[in-house]
């Protein structure tokens, strides 16, 4: 195990030059922060199971895989596993359209597995949360399969049918993954409501018996040992029963109306009331479609809703959909001061970079090196909420490089080349450069754990490429290696965990418009922290607003150690320092 690079605070604070000797202020402890929960001190790692760890040689990753790397979550301090969907599933969508939600998808392995896993985990302390996709189904689920036979059937009322018009569909919603929302199937001329792919019929939310069945599978969940939920689209669960066109301004972003169903907020309540509230439990909301101003709506305490959500503007900060487009510094700086603000003092937030349906951060928002990797992961660790790592991110697990539609497995991705390809609207040459750049799969390629054949991932073939730098981008190279971005995301995360002013403390950009340098304070009681951030590859000379003056170095992603004459830095590419003030 390589030896942590956190710098005690003690062993250097005779470092301090260029003023005297400060008298050492105690850290408050933690029992001065008036709402802990161990949910806002966690750190949560998301596990994408198809492509963690294949234990079988099926070319799959599965559960006994999760249950054999757990050591290695260990190793890197995290709290939390999300497990993204485990259940049985035809795999329209990759697990995010259930057929059954008491079983486990049998390419993953049996509930006996999944038991087996969770009792390796609570060993080690860490805790469990799964995936909850219940704004739609898979159409084989079996309330599906009924619910289709025709409209007297009592199961009818568990999805939303309405007539088309005149052979078109009912409204001009359109899908996520392309055309409308709305399919035909079965007698009369009823279609069902889809906000995603064919194979995903919405649930009908306003049916009680839909909201008790849910309720239901939770419980089950619960009462096995699970820690809480991400929840997948869940502003979406309510809808306009009315179904207007959405008007042109709307169309843009059919996301924002359809998280502004009228009961949205009644749901949660009742959700918590019913079920979160007789557990100790966390519960993470993906917030498509949610304005930050709506924000609190779903998370403040008071309200009891959700704990906290994903607000999507950062990692979306360089793309309209399929297309990339520029973006800066000061836009990104921006974005997370308004989700700071919008998190008040009586609501949370989560910070990450990157999960399974966007490119791999490193690559997006850094320029591919290790460096960079290093430069986000300072930053995600020392915003204020809780931070969710994905899956290979603290490897700096890069993007795919992919050059033909074949290549690609995602149903969003196939999807698009249909429509936009195929369908005659931009060609080839100007579509995969882009889809190249912000495909899902991306973040989907196989976990790279060593330089063996498929990176250590399987003995047979993955059910997708590896990406080809895994001879050096992997977990044993990495363990080896002190400089390397694994070992600084596991310095960041031990410094977080023993520094309650990174978790709870107030956040504060000191300097909002520099083009080149992401610098802010977080501040609890008389301990305050400063991070800063050179986040470009050109060297920064950079003088410390407010006449800041540092103390000691806490972490530093370049290891020089040095401290600055008064306020004034000289950063190298990529450095990210965190300081004490
Ligand atoms: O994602 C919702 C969602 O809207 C994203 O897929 C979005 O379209 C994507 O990030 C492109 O920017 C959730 C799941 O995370 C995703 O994997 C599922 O495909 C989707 O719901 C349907 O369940
Ligand atoms: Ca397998």
């Amino acid at each position: 195990m390589p030896i942590p690079r956190v710098r005690h605070l003690l062993a250097t604070a005779a470092l301090v030059v260029g003023f005297g000797a400060i008298p050492v202020v105690a850290q408050p402890a933690t029992t001065e922060v008036a709402d802990r929960r161990w949910w806002k001190e966690a750190v949560v790692y998301q596990v994408y199971p198809r492509s963690f760890a294949d234990s079988n040689g099926d070319g799959i990753g599965d559960l006994n895989g999760v249950t054999a790397k757990l050591d290695y979550l260990k190793s890197l301090g995290v709290d939390v596993v999300w497990l993204s969907p485990h259940f049985d599933s035809p795999n329209a969508d990759n697990g995010y359209d259930i057929r059954d939600y008491r079983k486990v998808l049998a390419q993953f392995g049996t509930m006996a597995d999944f038991d087996t896993m969770l009792a390796g985990m609570k060993v080690r302390g860490i805790k469990l949360i799964i995936d909850l996709v219940v704004n739609h189904t898979s159409d084989e689920h079996h309330w599906f399969t009924e619910a289709k036979k025709g409209p007297n059937n009592p199961y009818r009322d568990y999805y939303i049918w309405r007539p088309g018009k005149a052979g078109e569909p009912p409204n001009n919603y359109p899908a996520f993954f392309g055309g409308s929302a709305w399919t035909k199937v079965g007698p009369g001329d009823e279609q069902y409501l889809h906000y995603f792919a064919v194979k995903q019929p919405d649930l009908n939310w306003d049916n009680p018996k839909v909201r008790g069945e849910v309720y239901d599978l939770m419980r089950f969940w619960l009462d096995k040992g699970v820690s809480g939920f991400r929840m997948d689209v869940i502003p979406f669960i309510s809808k306009d029963p009315r179904f207007p066109d959405l008007n042109a301004e709307q169309l843009l972003h059919p996301d924002q109306v359809y998280a502004n169903g009228p009961h949205v907020h009644d749901y949660l309540k009742e959700m918590r009331r019913e079920v979160l509230s007789k557990y100790d439990t966390m519960s993470v909301g993906e917030a498509v479609g949610v304005t930050p101003e709506k924000g609190p709506l779903f998370t403040a305490a008071s309200r009891g809703e959700l704990d906290m959500i994903f607000r999507f503007e950062g990692v979306n900060i360089d793309r309209n959909g399929w297309r990339t487009k520029p973006w800066s510094l000061v836009d990104l700086k921006k974005i997370y001061g308004d989700l700071d603000r919008s998190a008040g003092t009586d609501g949370w937030n989560t910070s990450f970079i990157g999960n399974h349906d966007k490119p791999r951060a490193v690559s997006h928002l850094g320029d591919g090196s290790p460096a960079s990797a290093k430069a986000l992961a300072t930053m995600m660790l020392t915003q204020r909420g809780t931070p969710f790592l994905y899956q290979g991110d603290e490897l700096g697990m890069t993007n795919f490089p992919f050059t033909r539609i074949e290549q690609y497995d995602d149903i969003s991705a196939r999807n698009l080349w249909r429509d936009q390809v195929l369908g005659g609207k931009v060609t080839a040459a100007e579509f995969l450069p882009e889809l190249a750049k912000t495909s899902r799969d991306n973040a989907r390629t196989p976990m790279q754990w060593d330089k063996s054949v498929n990176a250590g991932f399987t003995s047979g073939t993955p059910w997708l490429a590896v990406n080809p730098n895994y001879a050096t981008i992997n977990v044993a190279s990495e363990q080896a290696d002190r400089a390397s971005v694994l070992n600084h995301y596991r310095a960041l995360v031990a410094l977080r965990r023993k520094t309650p002013a990174l978790q709870y403390g107030a956040y504060d950009d000191v300097d909002p418009t520099h083009p080149q340098v992401y610098a802010y304070t977080r501040t609890l009681g008389a301990a305050r922290y400063l991070t800063v951030i050179n986040f470009s590859a050109t060297p920064a000379a950079y003088t410390l607003p407010r006449g800041l003056q540092v103390r000691s170095v806490m972490l530093d992603s370049m290891e020089q150690g040095v401290l600055p004459a008064v306020g004034r830095l000289a950063l190298s590419p990529w450095q990210a320092v965190v300081y004490r003030l």
